[in-house]
């Protein structure tokens, strides 16, 4: 492998794609336009300004919902050839239910899917990306378990609309990011705050929901021949020290991130080591059911086997040792380790993001070890600078494809694809708009949300354009 020709090491295998992402409440604005309902994001941003930098939230933002065809033009004049985006489920069903269709929501969305394909540009669409249907919410949202069957049929009447054009799906974006609006603190909608006990059932549930919808998919259109995945994030965990006690934490955290979701979608069932330690702290807590719910049997039939490839969401590493910390009970303190940062890895605008290239490497070698070298695709990655000319966003995108590259050539990992986040500068949650991720900028304070191609973007260009050579 050492002898591997130049070229192979320098560019990506023939046939690797590469897109750009976004998510619907990031980017399209419209909070209200045309008979859409209002999502928990729209809630949230407006009962708490306080909660988000600057008191922003995203009633405009970038405006996508009016400019899309813009964001088309720029995809295409970079050479990105996937764009990976989400459906607004309450743009679609203003009521979260099938019962009432929003015809300008799926107008919406078939305009972008067609104004894509005629770019030649190939559509990757999530269905939730966060933006629950408040109506859904005011029943409990996740934590409801009739919101699996509810979300499938969501995803039913989306595979039904969009499924002869669109070939790849994500279900749900990042459930571990999702469980922490449940059990976090104030991370994000929809604010409850239940620790060690929302979190969980909430993920359940989006698990139940993800089984549901792939199973459908299964029945009713594998004529349509798509690929379906969840898109799994984290940060890679990395042991602080090389002692039993570092190494033993930092497997719990990638059991307790990753392998939350992943280990029941590709092995049936929640991780051995997360069933062992909720189960036994829920007990020490006096409880006679354990705070991380059982699938039954039926359950475990319905999510065993439910994703086509790895959707992996890789922005930074932390540093892992043993020791307890979190709120009583917490995901956290069932969990028991503690994270920090590595002095040598290089700072970057937002304070939770390091640039540690050789995390995503070591990601998608776990990811093989772990599921049996699925195919992977990274369906998030990138790097927040506001400058124009962005050169550390450059430096970061190098690093990272050059590390791709090395766990597909050397570790043979089956890795297929990489979208950009984002092609646009957008609406980052609680940080307002404060952390901009664009390849692209938007000028906010525009009406017109000029968006502006940063010295990245030109990179980029210069890279598919090569990538393409090969092809
Ligand atoms: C992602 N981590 O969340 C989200 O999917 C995007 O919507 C968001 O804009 C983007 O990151 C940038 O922040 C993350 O644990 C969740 O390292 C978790 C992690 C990173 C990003």
């Amino acid at each position: 492998d050492d002898k591997l020709p130049i070229a192979a090491h320098t560019m990506f295998p023939k046939g690797f794609m590469f897109g750009a992402a976004t998510a619907a409440y990031q980017v399209e604005g419209g909070w209200n336009a045309d008979g859409k309902g209002m999502s928990v994001w729209d809630n949230y941003t407006h009962e708490h300004p306080d909660f988000v930098a600057l008191n922003e939230n995203a009633d405009v933002s970038d405006d996508s919902y009016h400019l899309y065809k813009e964001d088309v033009q720029l995809l295409k004049t970079i050479g990105f050839q996937v764009y990976r985006f989400s459906i607004s489920w309450p743009r679609v069903l203003p009521n979260g239910r099938t019962s009432y269709v929003n015809q300008a929501g799926i107008d919406y969305y078939m305009n972008l899917i067609d104004d894509l394909l005629a770019n030649g540009i190939e559509p990757m669409v999530t269905l939730f990306h966060w933006d629950l249907p408040q109506a859904l919410e005011d029943i409990g949202g996740w934590l409801n378990p009739d919101i699996a069957q509810l979300f499938e049929e969501y995803a039913d009447l989306m595979f039904k609309t969009y499924g002869d054009k669109v070939k790849w799906w994500i279900t749900i974006n990042e459930p571990f990011s999702v469980v922490w609006f449940y059990g976090g603190n104030s991370a994000g909608a929809p604010n409850l705050n239940l620790h060690g006990t929302g979190d969980y059932l909430s993920g359940h549930n989006l698990l139940r929901a993800h089984g549901k919808a792939y199973r459908l998919y299964q029945k009713k259109y594998s004529h349509q021949g798509g690929k379906l995945s969840m898109a799994f994030c984290g940060p890679m965990c990395q042991p602080k020290t090389d002692s039993k006690d570092d190494i033993a934490a930092a497997e719990r955290c990638y059991q307790f991130s990753y392998g939350w979701f992943a280990h029941p979608v590709f092995r049936g069932d929640y991780p051995p080591v997360m069933r062992e330690l909720v189960d036994k702290n829920s007990k020490e807590e006096g409880r006679t059911v354990s705070r991380l719910p059982y699938f039954t049997e039926e359950e475990i039939k319905e999510i065993n086997g439910t994703v086509d490839f790895f959707g992996m969401n890789y922005y930074t590493t932390n540093l892992i040792n043993d020791g307890v910390i979190g709120d009583f009970p917490s995901v956290t303190r069932d969990a028991h380790y503690l994270t920090s940062f590595d002095p040598s890895w290089p700072s970057s605008e937002a304070d939770w993001l390091k640039i540690v290239p050789q995390g995503i490497r070591l990601l998608a070698k776990k990811v093989k070890e772990e599921y049996n070298n699925p195919t992977l695709i990274v369906t998030e990655n990138g790097y927040p600078q506001a400058s124009m000319d962005d050169y550390e966003r450059i430096s970061y995108f190098e690093s990272h494809f050059s590390e791709l590259r090395r766990a597909i050539y050397e570790d043979k990992c089956n890795i297929i694809g990489h979208t950009t986040w984002s092609i646009i500068d957008n609406f980052e949650w609680r940080k307002g708009y404060t952390n901009k991720f664009g390849v692209v900028s938007v000028d906010f304070n525009d009406p017109k949300r000029t968006r502006t191609l940063r010295r990245s973007a030109e990179w980029l260009q210069h890279y598919l354009a090569m990538h393409k050579l090969i092809q």
